[in-house]
């Protein structure tokens, strides 16, 4: 199974990068593909499509577009679901001890890292990451 995993331009602007992909290795997943990258535009606007009718779409669009990002393809076991507990709430406030938002997330809009939540997910922003 494979995940799409994200490292945003608050994490690799305070230079996360490393700390969080050791977190990551920990849990088990194998990293297929990574790249660091500038989102543009248009590609924040596709990434986040299912936010496009919310208040903060945005700023979101405008955040992640900020600085470069170190997108990752991710593979394990069940890694969809695992990941998404590795990560915590998306909220840091209300994440769970020792989780990545937790730990290093800062503000719910800058919470570090982004993973999909799905399958479906995972293959639609696989397919706009990597292909
Ligand atoms: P997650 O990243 O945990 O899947 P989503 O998909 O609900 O969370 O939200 C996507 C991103 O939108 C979050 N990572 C966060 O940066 C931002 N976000 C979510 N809810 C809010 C909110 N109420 N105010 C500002 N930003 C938000």
């Amino acid at each position: 199974m494979k995940t799409f995993f994200m490292i945003k331009p608050d994490g690799v602007d305070r230079n996360l990068t490393d700390e969080i992909i050791m977190m990551v290795e920990e849990q088990g997943f194998k990293i297929v593909q990574k790249k660091e990258m500038h989102i543009d535009k248009e590609m924040a606007m596709l990434h986040y499509e299912e936010h496009r009718d919310k208040p903060f779409f945005n700023d979101l669009v405008k955040f992640i577009t900020s600085g470069p990002v170190v997108a990752i393809e991710l593979e394990g076991d069940d890694v969809v679901t695992k990941l998404r507990n590795l990560m915590g709430a998306t909220n840091p406030s209300e994440a769970e001890e020792g989780t990545i938002r937790a730990i290093y997330g800062t503000a719910i809009e800058k919470n570090v890292v982004h993973g999909s939540d799905s399958l479906e997910s995972a293959e639609r922003e696989l397919n706009i990451f990597f292909s």
